[in-house]
């Protein structure tokens, strides 16, 4: 059951499609105050609860015992004690007796303390008291989750080849960056089906544009891509290049199309093309006008794009840039002994600062309403841009699109990665962890960036992240520039990396059907243990396995130095190691703890008892996979059977009944 309460005067997010009458009196969980002073939820925890939920956030699975703050930034290091990430995900899970959903539909900073000033409270704050609060109940976590879903609406569904592995790297800035990987690929037989172009590809950051000295004839570079099985995804960077003569930019400027100043002025903030405008992104016909400029490069053959900056990211703003220089002239006045060091660094940090978003204004039905307000919506609405017109333009095909910043209801029209991590260990746990968070908040279409962003990475750490990449839907390896380099093929053995990514193609026909399926069905393609053995004490606890669609469960190995780790069973399962050889490790496992090697090269994972693992014969693309002949593996004791999704990947007949396979299996005859 949904109830939904309305507090003063909410602005509407459409993070909500489903109408919902609104609920009279006082919530049936928790407290709120709401008032002047500002809207505030309190509950009082018991003393084991959970708390899953907050999608896109740091820390563990159960969010219990932090505090975290929603306002989209673009942050740099994800840290602990870091509050903000890119995205507002504003669900909570309560896992207590009766599980609670907690949706607090709000545009602008929300704080959540989770047990962490007190140890049994739970608070929800922000400035305005203009909301909805949703307060779903229902029988278990996993029905909580799948009636949230389906008020919040079915999930993006990516292209299938998107589900291919791709590489990436800030810094690709030629055709020949682009043919040296794809030669390198090819060359060891480590599939690929993705190459990304970051920035470098445009000409001087202007979106839409390609760099003509560098990409004469970008179309038949584009199909020179394709005939080797090569999709190239474009990057689209919020902020518009303010430029005469830039047709994106005149055009803008002629619809006052962009967000603007104090005085009413378009208002200028610098990121990578220099002095820009940031197009008003929440009004439909800003959207209309931007969505529809990605047909120019759908025109050239691209069927995919990244939205990036979105948060908005901002380096400075002139106003901001104006007062700095005050500030400096004051500091050169000065003899150096007199200079406050500590306030020059946080003057020139504070730049790109969140003081930046009061700065600026969006002109909604003739009223002005300050960014800072309507914040976490910015790059939702971006993404929602690309969606719709991506609707109108190829309504029958389904293209890529995923995006840095997000807020509840951008699932509907793209996925997310989860930004600027580090090759760091702990990022690859934190990758594990955050996956089943952003399923509950329908973002499905997901991943991180595998090996990690910035930092230098260890070939080591990249095949153990891979070897947990090869299950989230979005599985691409990215870095930034000046980090050593992290395609596979630059590390010793380039075999293990086929292998290890193979492994990704083998496992597709399942991956995919899964992934189809929670997104068609509301349900999550990642879930904590806890939620299929709510009454399984160890396994509420589990922090570092994931149950996998129907049948499987992961445990990856996330230390540097291990070879194997412990892996808690919930039940008897089939404990199965794919071996650099191509041949399969298959062992029986009791419900309990075990000890589990894997080595480097090696890719382990669990099937249920009684469930069926289909499995695909290698592939170095999407499109070379033979999916009809399939391996049926699995510890069978009685006669089983697996609904198997399959379409052709790209068109969007989900329903059509052929499309689902009945597969079926006998116990060995002893
Ligand atoms: O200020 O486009 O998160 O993936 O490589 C950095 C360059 C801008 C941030 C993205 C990252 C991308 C980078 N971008």
């Amino acid at each position: 059951m949904i109830q939904k309460y309305k507090y003063g005067i909410p602005f509407e997010t459409d993070a909500v499609p489903q109408s919902i009458p609104c609920a009279q009196g006082t919530p049936s969980c928790g407290t709120v105050t709401a008032d002047e002073s500002g809207f505030r939820f309190t509950y009082r925890m018991s003393n084991n609860e959970a708390v899953y939920g907050l999608g896109e956030a740091l820390r563990g699975i159960n969010k219990r015992g932090g505090s975290y703050v929603s306002f989209n930034t673009d942050q740099l290091f994800h840290m602990e004690d870091v509050l903000s990430l890119y995205a507002s995900h504003n669900f909570l899970l309560l896992a207590g007796e009766c599980p609670t959903g907690l949706f607090f539909d709000y545009p602008g900073g929300l704080e959540f303390d989770i047990g962490f000033t007190q140890q049994d409270m739970l608070t929800v704050s922000c400035k305005h008291a203009d909301l909805y609060l949703y307060i779903i109940t229902g029988s278990s976590l996993t029905d909580v989750v799948k009636q949230f879903r389906h008020a919040i609406g079915r999930s993006y569904i990516a292209p299938k080849w998107a589900m291919g592995y791709a590489q990436s790297r800030w810094g690709y800035a030629v055709p020949q960056d682009f043919r040296e990987v794809v030669d390198h690929y090819r060359k060891h037989h480590i599939p690929l089906d993705a190459v990304y172009m970051d920035i470098d590809y445009m000409e001087r950051f202007k979106d839409f544009t390609v760099n003509q000295e560098t990409f004469p004839d970008f179309p038949a570079f584009v199909s020179e891509m394709q005939e080797r099985g090569i999709h190239l995804v474009p990057i689209i960077d919020a902020a518009v290049k303010a430029e005469a003569g830039y047709p994106v930019c005149d055009e803008g400027l002629e619809n006052d199309f962009f967000c603007t100043d104090e005085q009413g002025k378009p208002f200028e903030a610098a990121v990578w093309p220099g002095l820009t405008y940031l197009p008003d992104f929440l009004k439909p016909e800003v959207r209309q006008w931007f969505g529809e400029k990605y047909h120019i490069l759908i025109d050239q053959g691209i069927e995919g794009f990244w939205n990036d900056m979105n948060e908005p990211a901002i380096f400075y703003t002139m106003q901001g840039m104006e007062e700095f220089r005050k500030e400096m002239q004051d500091f050169l006045s000065r003899p150096a002994e007199e200079v406050d060091w500590f306030r020059v660094r946080s003057l020139s940090s504070g730049l790109c600062g969140n003081s930046n978003y009061q700065q600026f204004y969006h002109n909604l039905n003739g009223e002005r309403i300050c960014h800072e307000q309507l914040h976490n919506l910015y790059g939702y609405n971006m993404t929602r841009a690309a969606g719709e017109a991506f609707e109108q333009l190829c309504p029958d095909k389904r293209l890529l699109l995923f995006s840095r910043s997000s807020y509840i209801g951008s699932h509907r029209f793209g996925g997310i990665w989860t930004g600027d991590n580090a090759s760091w260990w702990p990022h690859l746990l934190l990758n594990i962890q955050m996956m089943p968070s952003l399923n509950m908040c329908g973002y499905l279409f997901s991943g991180a960036d595998i090996g990690g962003f910035g930092a230098d990475v260890s070939r080591d750490l990249l095949l153990r992240w891979l070897a947990f990449g090869i299950f989230t839907p979005l599985m691409r390896n990215h870095s930034a520039k000046d980090t050593r380099r992290q395609e596979c093929f630059r590390f010793e053995h380039p075999e293990d990396f086929a292998h290890v990514i193979g492994v990704r193609y083998r496992l597709l026909p399942y991956l995919y059907s899964e992934y189809i399926k929670a997104a068609l069905n509301d349900e999550m393609y990642f879930r904590p243990l806890a939620f299929d053995y709510p009454e399984d004490a160890a396994a509420r606890e589990v922090e570092d396995q994931l149950m996998l669609g129907d049948g499987l469960m992961i445990a990856p190995v996330y230390l540097q130095n291990a070879s194997g780790r412990c892996v808690y069973l919930p039940e008897d399962m089939l404990f199965v190691k794919f071996l650099p050889d191509g041949t399969l490790h298959q062992e029986p496992l009791s419900k309990g703890l075990h000890r589990i090697s894997a080595a480097l090269n090696e890719v382990p994972l669990f099937i249920k008892k009684n469930h069926i693992l289909p499995l695909a014969a290698f592939a170095e693309t999407v499109a070379a996979l033979d999916e009809t002949h399939l391996e049926l593996i699995g510890w069978i004791t009685e006669p089983t059977s697996y609904t198997l999704y399959q379409d052709d990947g790209l068109t969007k007949d989900y329903s059509n009944p052929q499309h689902y396979l009945t597969l079926t299996k006998e116990p060995a005859k002893p």
